[in-house]
């Protein structure tokens, strides 16, 4: 690629870096965040803006003075050196600017991670388990749990993106509350996904929170973010985020149930109030009727 040309793209990619967001997916010569789309990254993106509006003048100012510094103070122009060693005023504003510059900095940012923590009120759970070298989801309300694996090229279909599609995408309902747990059964991972705001570390033996409120539809693609092996690169996310009638039609296409629903199908073999009931009744009809009794239907 010919310098002009990564110049104008560069150029191109400052000027149009506000309107190019995608969908939960990153792009050629993208600046900035991929499109925020949940309110922890929309106040990950304020807190970088407001970063960037304390950052820049201060890089300009420094730059400024070591230009003057240097032009200004230059040996030829100054042969005898100033003895100056203390000017009091002077290291107090020093001192004190940044500690000024520093707070106003630390109270939003402290604030946001208490935000970014845990959901105030969560509607559902999802359950993250990293293992060498894939995911695996449980949802532990509906009864669902599965793998996922990173699309092989030979494996991708029209339009499906390599080494960010999966074989089975993590669904989960918009405009709701979702606990994320993560946990690991081997080594470190990271369950990251830009769009979200969200980088979790999942650590062997612990189980670590966070949450995210997805705000529109579509697919959201991330990566294991912490080096956990040979094939750390490969262990993709990708989560499709649909509305809520659309993620209770999937749960039942799962074989999963809805919460407080009387139709539990239990793949784990756990018995849940739901799936009691039923089996309850149908034992005693059965002792009425002196008929021997069903222990179990699972
Ligand atoms: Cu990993």
């Amino acid at each position: 690629m010919s310098i002009l040309r990564t110049l104008k793209i560069f150029l191109f990619s400052i000027v149009t870096a506000p309107f190019a967001y995608a969908d939960g997916i990153p792009k050629d010569w993208q600046m900035w965040y991929q499109e925020a789309a949940s309110p922890v990254m929309e106040r990950v993106n304020e807190m970088h803006i407001m970063l960037m509006w304390i950052i820049t003048p201060i890089l300009i100012f420094v730059t400024v003075m070591l230009a003057i510094t240097l032009f200004r103070f230059r040996e030829k122009k100054n042969p005898t050196p100033s003895k100056r060693t203390h000017n009091v005023p002077l290291e107090i504003l020093w001192t004190l600017v940044p500690v000024v510059i520093v707070a106003s900095i630390a109270f939003p940012s402290v604030k946001l991670i208490y935000f970014m923590d845990k959901a105030e009120k969560a509607d559902m759970t999802l359950k993250v388990i990293g293992h060498q070298w894939y995911w695996e989801y449980e949802y532990p309300d509906h009864n669902i749990s599965f793998d996922s694996f990173m699309l092989n090229k030979d494996q991708l279909k029209e339009g499906q993106i390599r080494n960010l599609d999966v074989d089975k995408q993590v669904v989960l309902p918009v405009d709701t509350n979702v606990r994320i747990l993560g946990t690991s059964v081997d080594v470190l991972h990271s369950w990251a996904v830009p769009s979200f705001g969200i980088k979790q570390d999942t650590i062997p033996g612990r189980l670590r929170e966070t949450w995210v409120r997805i705000t529109k539809p579509g697919i959201y693609y991330g990566q294991c973010s912490e080096l956990c092996g040979k094939d750390h690169g490969y262990m993709s996310i990708a989560v499709r985020a649909v509305p809520k009638e659309e993620f209770e039609a999937w749960v039942k296409g799962e074989g999963g149930s809805l919460p407080g629903s009387e139709t539990a199908v239990d793949p784990a073999g756990v018995v849940t109030p739901a799936l009691v009931a039923p089996i309850e009744a149908k034992k005693s009809v059965d002792k009425a009727d002196k008929e021997p009794a069903i222990t179990s239907t699972l």
